[in-house]
């Protein structure tokens, strides 16, 4: 490991339970096209039971009758003893984390009950379908209508959806979501993260409304290699037989009819001329898609993307990822980013930087950051928190992941933005650790062909002056993703100055971090820790070092803002703050900020691969 995390291996290594990987990963739950859907936004003031011993979950039997906080229920008469009232409990912001929202939660861990009363209109309750959409609730949700439990739902970062016909009523109904944050050692992430993991209803809520036949995904993007062809899938809900369905792109008179079978599924390809989506021109569709009584619609780009030897193709032609990474923390008053308005101004900064390309680490951000990417121009690397150690010989755990990659995956298949999904960070090579993420590498190919497979892989000393890059999941990946800290946990900086780095394969390499911490405003000569100037001599060298790398085809350095993390105490330096960042978390540049948009100015253009040297 990079830098010194044994403890927690062993802690991971010990929640081992070994058995067989299902054959497929579970069906995202989520509807594509909700926001676009009538339906009614349950955004705003929900009201709050802070609950860590979890009473709320108890059926008090022994009462004369069952009181769960999910029953939301009021004293019917004297002998009702009810020591709850949600009605009478403060309320919390949705979409929002509930630890920046009330002082005394902000490391708060366990069980939050949230709830809230809405009607509906008239035409979800008679005459068509009706599901509740969850953006994400982080951690895990447990949710209930009207007194029926709907459902669970694991992993903080990614949609899903219960139908709600036949429950939902058209006044005065109670929904109750228990939402729980609690970290455990089987889960995504595990238990040690170097960031702060925020609970909450940290999305949009929306009741939706469908008709009884509705389209439930469709994917609508180029064929990977002919740049003339749109092809992709769909999928109808409710359909009992064989229906036609059909996709338009308006602007280019492009019309294509495709007849289900009969589980509502079809694949379509046909001819289209369209201007293709790069970071220089972001261009975007509207695409419709029409089925029995249905149409949704969406703005969508079409762009290939591919690999040719160390080259990153994009529509065709060679390019150079100039990235940043960046947490999804909202620049200024901090927390989780939710609004459209701060993943822009996140976005926003990453371009001031001269960057084509955002890192979104290490969970998959909200749909307002990569609909954000899509109009902005800014490719994007995805990825799930498969973060460093974690319980690879868990079922359960592999189970959880391939969930998240899945459902993540769904959400985002037709944003031209989004061009790597990865399936790991930091993760020690072992046998379980490789056939762990193997099999999510299996999935994404399963799932979607129009992008590019990596991982934040790990580095080794061949000699003191020499690195090398030979993790075995590279014969897996199109493109590698390399973490290296040299000048910050792996020596001073100075160190960069002689290093060469090797590689065991003849692909791509991303430089997916490195970077060092500094207070913005504290000063000093180039080696006191800290100091912003030590920051930026290391973005000096680390850019002179990484140039020389003849694979080297994108950077997304650690990392655009400063971000919450308990593991960094240091007092007056780090204050729960992780520093590396290149603004501050009030927006203050560093001068590391201006070292790298100088050179991302001047980055040279590509190279024709060479072939020696390695
Ligand atoms: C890493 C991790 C990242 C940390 C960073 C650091 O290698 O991938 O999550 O925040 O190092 O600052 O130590």
């Amino acid at each position: 490991m990079t830098h010194g995390r044994g403890l927690f291996a062993v802690l991971a290594a010990a929640v081992i339970c070994a058995a067989a990987a299902p054959a497929r990963a579970a069906e995202p739950s989520a509807l594509a096209f909700a926001d676009g859907r009538a339906g009614v936004s349950l955004d705003g003031a929900w009201h709050v039971i802070v609950d860590p011993y979890d009473n709320g979950s108890v059926d008090y039997r022994s009462q004369p009758r069952p009181h769960g906080y999910f029953d939301d229920a009021k004293p019917r008469d004297k002998s009702d003893l009810i020591e709850y009232d949600f009605a009478r409990s403060p309320t919390l912001q949705v979409p929002g984390d509930w630890n920046t929202q009330r002082a005394d939660l902000l490391y708060y861990e366990g069980t939050v009950w949230y709830e809230r009363r809405f009607d509906a209109a008239q035409s979800s309750v008679a005459g068509s379908r009706a599901f509740i959409q969850f953006g994400a609730a982080a951690q895990r949700a447990t949710v209930w209508l009207n007194g029926k439990r709907l459902g669970d739902h694991e992993g903080g970062f990614t949609p899903f959806a219960f139908e709600v016909t036949g429950v939902v009523r058209a006044r005065d109904n109670s929904i109750v979501v228990k939402v729980d944050n609690t970290r455990r050692a089987d889960a995504l992430p595990a238990l040690n993260t170097d960031w702060w993991n925020y609970g909450g209803l940290t999305r949009s809520v929306r009741l939706v409304q469908t008709p009884r036949v509705f389209v439930r995904d469709a994917r609508v993007q180029l064929d990977k290699e002919n740049a003339g062809l749109v092809h992709g899938f769909v999928k109808l809900d409710g359909a009992r037989a064989p229906t036609p369905v059909t996709i338009e792109i308006p602007e280019t008179g492009a019309t294509h009819t495709v007849t289900t079978d009969k589980t509502g599924a079809a694949r379509f390809e046909f001819a289209a001329t369209l201007e293709a989506w790069s970071p220089e021109s972001p261009r975007l569709y509207d695409v419709v898609v029409r089925a029995a009584d249905d149409r949704v619609q969406d703005r969508v780009g079409f762009r290939t993307i591919r690999v040719r030897g160390p080259d990153i193709l994009l529509n065709g032609k060679p390019i150079f990822l100039r990235g940043i990474a960046l947490h999804e923390e909202a620049l200024g008053r901090g927390g989780r980013a939710t609004t459209r308005a701060q993943a822009e101004a996140l976005l926003a900064a990453a371009k001031e930087l001269g960057c084509n390309f955002v890192r979104l680490a290490h969970y998959p951000h909200s749909d307002e950051m990569t609909r954000a990417a899509d109009r902005m121009g800014l490719m994007v690397w995805s990825e799930i928190p498969v973060y460093w150690t974690i319980a690879w010989s868990n079922v359960t755990t592999l189970g959880a992941a391939r969930a998240q990659l899945a459902e993540a995956i769904a959400r985002d298949h037709n944003r031209a933005a989004v061009i790597l999904w990865s399936v790991g960070n930091e993760t020690p090579v072992s046998d379980a650790r490789n056939r762990f993420l193997r099999t999510l590498v299996d999935d994404v190919r399963a799932a979607d062909d129009t992008r590019l497979v990596t991982a934040a892989l790990e580095h080794h000393a061949a000699d003191a002056h020499t690195e090398v890059i030979d993790d075995p999941l590279g014969v897996a990946l199109d493109v590698l993703g390399l973490n290296e800290y040299v000048g910050w946990y792996d020596g001073l900086p100075a160190k960069c100055d002689t290093l060469a780095w090797r590689s065991a394969y003849d692909k791509p390499i991303v430089v997916s971090e490195f970077g060092a911490d500094a207070k913005a405003g504290m000063h000093g000569d180039a080696l006191t820790r800290f100091s912003e100037e030590y920051q930026a001599d290391v973005y000096r060298r680390q850019l002179a070092m990484l140039k020389k790398i003849p694979w080297l085809r994108g950077l997304s350095p650690w990392i655009l803002v400063d971000f919450r993390s308990p593991r960094r105490p240091l007092p007056g330096v780090q204050d729960g703050f992780n520093r590396k960042g290149l603004l501050s978390n009030d927006g203050t540049k560093k001068q590391a900020f201006d070292v790298l948009r100088d050179a991302y100015r001047s980055w040279p253009p590509l190279a024709p691969a060479p072939t020696a040297g390695r």
